[in-house]
C-alpha cells in the first residue's frame, strides 16, 4: 500500500487532498519535524531533502508535495486538464509556479511573521510583499477563470488551495483576495479537503514550538555560515 509521510503543513496537506480525491487506499505515516523525525535515516532514504510530504509507491518513491501531485495524476489520469500541448503547459506552468513561488514565499512569510525568534523588518516587508504579490497574480488567474485551468478542478488547484487556506494566517487579517477565497472555500467544502485537513488529528504530535522545536526545525540557528 502507498505510504504517505506527512504531518499538518500546507506541503503534505494538498497531497492529501489528492489521495482523498482519487480514493487511492493509502497508509500515513506521521513524521514530527518538530521533533526532528524528518533527520531520521529511514526518512533521509525516503527524502534526502528531509521534509514532507514524500510517498512510497510499492517502491516508487517521490518526495516534493508538487511532483507527488504530478505523479498520482498521471497515474490516475485524474483531475487533469484536457491533454492538448496548451493544457499541459497551462498545467506545468501554474504547477510550478506554485511550486516556485506560492510555497516558497508564503512558507518565508510565515516564518518572518510568525515564528523568527527574532523581529527582522526587512526579511518580514520583503516576504509578506512577495505572498501579496503571489496572491494577486492568483486572484487576477481567478477573476477569469473558475479554476486555476479554466473550467475543470485540477491539480493545480489543489496545490494552489495547500497555502492558500492559511492566506489569512500568512498574510494578514486585512488582506483581502476574493477570487482566492472563492476558490479556496469552494475546495474546502469538499469532503475529500476536511478528510485531508483532519488527517493530522489522528496522530499526536509535539505542539510546543520550545526551543527543541526551533532547534530541529530552524537548523542554522546553530551555525554561522555568514
Ligand atoms: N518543496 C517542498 C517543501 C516541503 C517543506 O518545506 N516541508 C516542510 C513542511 S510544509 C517541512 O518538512 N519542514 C521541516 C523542516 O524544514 O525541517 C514541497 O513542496 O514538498
Amino acid at each position: 500500500m502507498l505510504k504517505f509521510y506527512f504531518n499538518g503543513s500546507p506541503n503534505p496537506t494538498k497531497v492529501a487532498l489528492l489521495l482523498e480525491e482519487t480514493g487511492i487506499p493509502y497508509e500515513p505515516v506521521p513524521v514530527d519535524t518538530r521533533l526532528g523525525a524528518q533527520f531520521k535515516p529511514e526518512f533521509l532514504a525516503i527524502n534526502p531533502n528531509g521534509k514532507v510530504p514524500a510517498i512510497d509507491d510499492d517502491g516508487v518513491i517521490v518526495f516534493d508535495s508538487n511532483a507527488i501531485l504530478l505523479y498520482l495524476a498521471e497515474k490516475t489520469g485524474r483531475f487533469l486538464p484536457d491533454d492538448t500541448p496548451k493544457s499541459r503547459a497551462e498545467l506545468l506552468s501554474w504547477l510550478m509556479f506554485v511550486a516556485s513561488g506560492v510555497g516558497p514565499f508564503f512558507g518565508q512569510a510565515v516564518h518572518f511573521k510568525h515564528f523568527a525568534p527574532e523581529k527582522v523588518d526587512y526579511a518580514n516587508n520583503r516576504y509578506q510583499y512577495e505572498a501579496q504579490r503571489h496572491l494577486t497574480i492568483l486572484d487576477q488567474r481567478l477573476a477569469k477563470h473558475r479554476y486555476m485551468l479554466g473550467d475543470t478542478y485540477t491539480i493545480a488547484d489543489m496545490g494552489v488551495w495547500g497555502w492558500t487556506r492559511l492566506a489569512t494566517f500568512a498574510a494578514g487579517e486585512s488582506v483581502k483576495f476574493p477570487n482566492v477565497k472563492r476558490l479556496t472555500d469552494e475546495i474546502s467544502a469538499r469532503p475529500a479537503a476536511a478528510k485531508a485537513a483532519a488527517l493530522k488529528d489522528k496522530f499526536k504530535w509535539k505542539a510546543e514550538m520550545d526551543d527543541e522545536a526551533r532547534s530541529n526545525m530552524f537548523k542554522h540557528l546553530a551555525v554561522k555560515v555568514a
